[in-house]
């Protein structure tokens, strides 16, 4: 693959600089935003990500901010999940829908309090439908980019390294909470939560100029951890089943077959986009599913295009991600299969021709 050009269009983040001097080997774009995604190679990022400790630029998990009186309310209307008893102290992983349901976007909603929410974004221009929204309904609230900037401190020995800057008080963060903690005498959102199985946190960094600074400090501190850089990793995030917006599903896509029914109130007293999409959906059962899959064979190419599944010459799904995994020793791969296609006989059309496909139980870890 060619390299990709760099200009002011496709933004640099605070963290850049280091991801350079850590010697970055390839990038992709994400909310028109450069995302590390390899530094050693695919397989040794993932066996240090699983063994030590990893600081990842994610800068580009950009912020939508919801600041004033109707910022609950906005974002109680722009999700099927049901956001009134969220502590202010919560992350929620949240589908958000259009009329029909399709997926726009799967976001950590971030309650900073009840006048104030960041939306943590995946790949998709969510800024411009909810700038839509409260315009269109004229709620009392600002809608805007915020200069803040995650970055992810993951692997198993990412609580060491954070007690190590930010003080023992990490330690007392549960999972999808946050602690507001104090870094170059700025406090800053800590969370523990992350793109990976691997546990560990994400800091939202409020103000680019500390950027720099906290990269540094964390890789001064976790000298003896054998800290280095990392980036979310694509054969752990499959093993985990983490899915990806773009690949493993698009506004094509409703809740229900990505699995994320559980993050949806089907029968709602309360109103937001989608709803009576999501209830019929909820009531006649989804069409397809999404499902952890296995590909036989040698490792794949890289997954970019939908791969037929077939079985008895008829199509009846697509891989939308798949990578060889080092620890099972096969291609760990999410795939989206019709509704109740049995487990004998499937293949996949791959590039390198056809391979069989095994239905797993669950995800990896
Ligand atoms: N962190 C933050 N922002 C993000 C991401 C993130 N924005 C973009 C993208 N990632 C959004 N997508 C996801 C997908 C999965 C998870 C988080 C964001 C995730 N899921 C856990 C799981 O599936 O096991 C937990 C879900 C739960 O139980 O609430 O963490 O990573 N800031």
């Amino acid at each position: 693959m060619a390299l990709i050009s760099p200009s002011r269009r496709l933004r640099r983040t605070p963290f850049s600089d280091g991801v350079e001097a850590a010697g970055v080997r390839a990038y992709t774009v994400y909310n028109r935003m450069l995302l590390p995604t390899v530094f050693d190679s695919p397989q040794a990022d993932y066996a240090h990500l699983k063994a030590d400790v990893q600081v990842w630029d994610v800068a580009c998990e950009r912020q939508i901010e919801l600041r004033g009186p109707d910022a609950s309310a906005l974002m109680q209307y722009l999700t099927p999940r049901d956001l009134r008893r969220a502590g202010e102290d919560q992350c929620c992983y949240v589908p958000i829908v259009d009329n029909a349901g399709g997926m726009l976007n799967d976001p950590v909603a971030v309650k900073l309090d009840q006048d104030r929410w960041w939306i943590s974004i995946a790949d998709s221009d969510l800024l411009l439908w909810v700038k839509g929204i409260a315009q269109a309904r004229g709620l009392n609230v600002q809608v805007f980019e915020p200069d803040v900037s995650p970055l992810g401190v993951q692997g198993p020995k990412s609580e060491k390294l954070m007690a190590r800057v930010f003080g023992a008080a990490v330690q007392d963060i549960r999972f999808f909470r946050y602690a507001k903690l104090d870094f170059a005498g700025r406090s800053l959102v800590v969370a523990r939560s992350g793109y990976s199985k691997q546990g560990g946190f994400e800091i939202y960094v409020e103000g680019g100029d500390i950027g720099m600074p906290l990269w540094n400090a964390l890789f001064e501190a976790g000298r003896d951890l054998n800290v280095r850089a990392g980036c979310p990793n694509l054969i752990e995030r499959i093993e985990g089943g983490l899915l990806s917006y773009g690949n493993d599903m698009t506004a094509q896509n409703n809740p229900y077959e990505c699995g994320l029914g559980k993050f949806c109130t089907a029968d709602a007293d309360f109103d937001f986009i989608g709803r009576a999409a999501l209830a019929r959906i909820a009531a006649e059962g989804p069409a397809q599913n999404l499902c952890p899959l296995e590909i036989g064979g040698a490792a794949v190419p890289p997954c970019d295009r939908a791969w037929p599944v077939m079985q008895g010459g008829e199509t009846v799904g697509q891989i939308t991600s798949a990578a060889w995994s080092p620890d099972y020793a096969c291609n760990v791969a999410i795939g989206m299969l019709a509704r109740d296609t049995s487990p004998e006989g499937l293949s996949v059309q791959t590039p390198d021709g056809a391979r069989p496909v095994t239905r797993r139980a669950r995800f990896w870890i």
